[in-house]
This record gives C-alpha cells, structure tokens and sequence, in this order.
C-alpha cells in the first residue's frame, strides 16, 4: 500500500501516493498531532531494504561503516582554512535540520560519519544530510 499522509514510509512510495486533496482532509480532520508524528517516524524510521540498495547510485562516495548502521565519507582540501569553511557550511545545515554529523578533522582532512542515533541507525535525514555535504564539498575536495 502507498504512503499516506501521516503514515510510517518515509520517504512516500512514488506512484502510489493519495491525492493532495485526500492528504489535506485527512491532515485537516486528523491536525498538528498527526503531521507531528509524520516528522518524527521520518526522524526514526531506519532507510528500507529498497533505499539501501539505491544508497550506491545516490552516494557513491559514501561507504558503510563495518559493524554499524552508518555511513562513511573522507574530504580532503587543499589545507585548514578550506576544510574549516567546509564544516562551517555543513554545521549551520546540520543545525538547520537538527541532525548533526560525528566527524573528525586534521588539518585539510575531515572524516564524517552520519548515523541517526535517534533511530540506532540509517534513515532519510542521513541521506539527506549526506547529499548536502557532497554539495558543500564540490569539486574543492577529494575523496
Ligand atoms: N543527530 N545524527 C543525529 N542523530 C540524531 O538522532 C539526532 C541528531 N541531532 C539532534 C537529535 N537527534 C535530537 O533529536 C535529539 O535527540 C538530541
């Protein structure tokens, strides 16, 4: 069955969502609680079978971390002073979603591992966390 407003499946199955109208009713009949609880299940729902397996084709520099639900990415930039800019852009995003990466930095090297401690594992945020520091990163950093 497709993702109804409020329901568990985050990110909703494409194609199989109901209509706008029908999500507005239901949000309207149902109020803030139920669009609440629609945040927090895309909070903690770790990512599906199906998600993991497109996580290769979305993030190709990402990497699994071994023995945990989490994923992997090293930056290297040309020295200290890029590398900090580079942190300071993916702070200000990571508190802007209130989902914040664990990372290590030496000089132009920075190491970050994004996990949803909330869900003890990978969900949506992760990857979209990830996908805004490939942005930040560019074509200024090598993996
Ligand atoms: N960041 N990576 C990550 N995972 C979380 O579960 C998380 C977070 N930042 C803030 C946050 N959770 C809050 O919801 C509180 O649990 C602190």
């Amino acid at each position: 069955m497709g993702a109804a407003c409020g329901s568990a499946e985050y990110p909703p199955v494409s194609g199989a969502r109901p209509s706008l109208a029908s999500c507005r009713r239901r949000c309207v009949r149902i109020g803030p609680i139920q669009t609440e609880r629609f945040e927090r299940n895309a909070m903690t729902t770790r990512l599906s079978s199906e998600a993991r397996a497109g996580l290769a084709e979305v993030l190709p520099e990402w990497h699994q971390v071994v023995g945990r639900d989490a994923i992997q990415r090293s930056f290297t930039f040309h020295d200290f002073n890029e590398a900090f800019g580079f942190m300071a852009q993916v702070a200000l995003k990571a508190e802007k979603m209130n989902h914040h990466p664990e990372w290590f930095n030496v000089y132009n090297r920075v190491d970050i591992t994004l996990s949803t401690h909330d869900a003890d594992g990978l969900t949506q945020r992760d990857v979209d966390l990830a996908l805004a520091i490939d942005q930040f990163a560019g074509d200024r950093s090598s993996s």
